[in-house]
């Protein structure tokens, strides 16, 4: 999780300063439990300032009793994750402080270099145990030796505003309200910044009359756990500085993670929670998922030569309306499955797998594995650009854009994905002129597939999307597009610009990269000579069957014949 952003821009002051300003504050102010990465986070989202890092809690969630039997580097593992899930201060319950003066001098110094902004400890002796069960039988500390805590606590902190908060048991233990404040003002004199005191009765009483006879000294913390139906006004009358909030996050996911496994247990079914539970969307939302594909766009772009692809299939394909009625044309079988397919695997094999495809005619009929599937629902009414601005949310990285109905050989995708130009443009030199009325997009480029001069840069200056050429053509666009690094940001801004044209519903994919290069981008050329093969009419869905064959491993070869035939 990528917690430490701050949920608003400026971050503020340090975790240490800021928790002890709740302390410190004339407001009243409030913290939650958390016993985890995914409970801190989920508090941060709430809006709360802080978090209570629950000692009932945290071994609740290890499934472990409240009697210190998780050690204390068991907890302070729980804390990093919880300072790493959310940038709120976070105040740890520390039990006794796991041991004598010396364990608690190393407890300071390992919270402060994780980040945890204080720490709460109680005067019981170790192994403590949760004050609800049997609070008036524990023993309590000596006071003298409590002190020494506080004060080695106090001396070995290196944060000025790391905070140690000092809890009075007294109340609990049955040793009377003259107890309490005695251990408190001790404490308060060893250096605590804060006085907790602890109450079991369900009325709020010995704690207002605590803070009555304190009358100020030190800020104090509370815990209305079974004191829960007092108005909250009274607290804030009572001069109280802190309520800590201690249990309820492990409670609420106790009682529904319960609910939910009863359910599924007696029904043998998900359909009665699917919609009752938060979904697997939310929870990646929650470990910041997003962050991590951005960081991957960014870090291991130029290692990891793959991206993503986003497939024009919105087309019923003109010419082939005898097989296409019940499914679009990228879902015509050849060669044994569809042609997207062909595609999808093409795509997959030289891991680019994030794969967007835009179908529109029949989008029903796609076959969705291993795809996005998103719809222009316009699609009778409108051409290939507004297709492509349906994926537009795809266009965040390398993207290769591709026509549906393409059969290639890899190493013509290899070279594309490999490209480090901006735009390139895959063309054939092959074709130079049109051999039937469905053949399009013929490209003039700044020089001719010179083969002599292989790996010598060329760009392409224009494609025609109709389907006449003249004899300066240069070869045909086979319906590839490549985009690279800063070329997407490039490619979507000249899309939305496009978008305001009145024509934009009736524009293709060559007025884009015409309009790109109008704009003076340099759009590169990788010629090939044959060895693909589109699908434009009933012919060419024939040929697509050899060519896809002569595709498959020697030995189960039907034809041959792979040099690839007319779009
Ligand atoms: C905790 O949350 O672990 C506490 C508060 O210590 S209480 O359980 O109320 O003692
Ligand atoms: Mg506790």
């Amino acid at each position: 999780m990528n917690a430490r952003e701050p949920m608003n821009s400026a971050p503020a002051r340090s975790r240490f300063a800021r928790l002890r300003e709740m302390i410190a504050s004339q407001e009243l102010e409030f913290i939650m439990e958390a016993h985890n990465g995914l409970s801190a986070r989920i508090v941060r989202e709430a809006g709360f300032k802080g978090i209570w890092a629950s000692g009932l809690a945290i071994s609740a969630q290890f499934g472990v009793r409240d009697n210190n039997e998780a050690s204390w580097t068991q907890v302070v593992d729980t804390l990093e994750f919880m300072a790493d899930a959310s940038d709120l201060p976070i105040l740890l319950d520390g039990d006794t402080g796991y041991g004598n003066f010396n364990n608690v001098r190393r407890l300071v110094r390992k919270l402060e270099q994780r980040g945890i902004a204080g720490v709460c400890i109680e005067d019981k002796q170790f192994p403590k145990t949760n004050s609800f069960i049997g609070g008036e039988r524990q023993p309590l500390a000596d006071i003298d030796e409590f002190c020494g805590k506080i004060k080695a606590g106090k001396d070995s902190q290196c944060e000025a505003d790391f905070s140690i908060v000092a809890r009075v048991e007294a109340l609990i233990a049955g040793w009377g309200m003259d107890e309490a404040l005695k251990r408190a003002e001790a404490y308060r004199a060893a250096g605590a910044d804060a006085i907790l005191i602890h109450s079991k009765l369900s009325r709020p009483d010995e704690i207002l009359t605590f803070a009555r006879e304190w009358a100020g000294r030190a800020p104090l913390v509370i815990v209305p756990t079974k004191y829960y139906s007092t108005p909250t006004e009274v607290f804030r009358k009572a001069g109280i500085s802190l309520v800590i909030w201690a249990n309820h996050l492990i409670r609420a996911a106790a009682s529904s993670m319960q609910a939910v496994a009863r359910e599924i247990r007696d029904s043998e079914t998900l359909v009665n929670v699917e919609e009752r539970i938060a979904t697997v969307d939310e929870i990646f939302r929650l470990q910041d998922a997003d962050e991590y594909s951005s960081a991957e766009r960014l870090y291991l772009s130029s290692t990891r030569r793959a991206g993503g692809a986003v497939v024009l299939a919105a087309s019923r394909g003109r010419g082939l309306e005898a097989v296409t009625e019940d499914r679009p044309k990228v879902m015509l079988p050849v060669a044994g499955k569809p042609l997207l397919r062909w595609l999808v695997d093409a795509f997959k094999q030289q891991r680019v797998n994030e794969i967007t495809v835009v179908g529109g005619y029949r989008a029903d009929a796609i076959e969705p594995t291993g795809i996005r599937l998103v719809v222009n629902e316009q699609h009778a009414q409108t051409g290939e650009l507004a297709s492509l601005a349906c994926a537009r949310d795809a266009l965040a990285g390398d993207t290769v854009i591709s026509y549906g109905d393409l059969l290639f050989r890899h190493y013509i995708l290899r070279d594309l994905v490999e490209s480090d130009a901006p735009f390139t443009v895959v063309v054939d030199s092959s074709q130079t002129q049109p051999s039937n009325r469905s053949v399009r997009d013929f490209a003039y480029c700044s020089a001719a597939d010179d083969r002599a001069l292989f790996g010598q840069k060329t760009y392409l200056e224009r494609i025609r999307s109709g389907s006449h050429a003249d004899a300066a053509a240069h070869g045909r666009w086979i319906g590839l597009l490549g985009v690279r690094g800063a070329g997407c940001a490039r490619l979507t801004a000249m899309l939305d610009e496009m978008r305001l044209q009145p024509d934009f519903d009736a524009l293709d994919m060559p007025a884009l990269i015409n309009a790109l290069i109008d704009a003076g981008e340099r759009i590169e050329v990788q010629y090939v000579h044959g060895h693909w093969c589109g699908v434009n009419d009933l012919e060419d869905f024939r040929r697509a069957g050899d060519f896809a064959h002569a595709q498959a491993p020697l030995g189960a070869a039907r034809n041959g014949g792979a040099n690839g035939g007319p779009r």
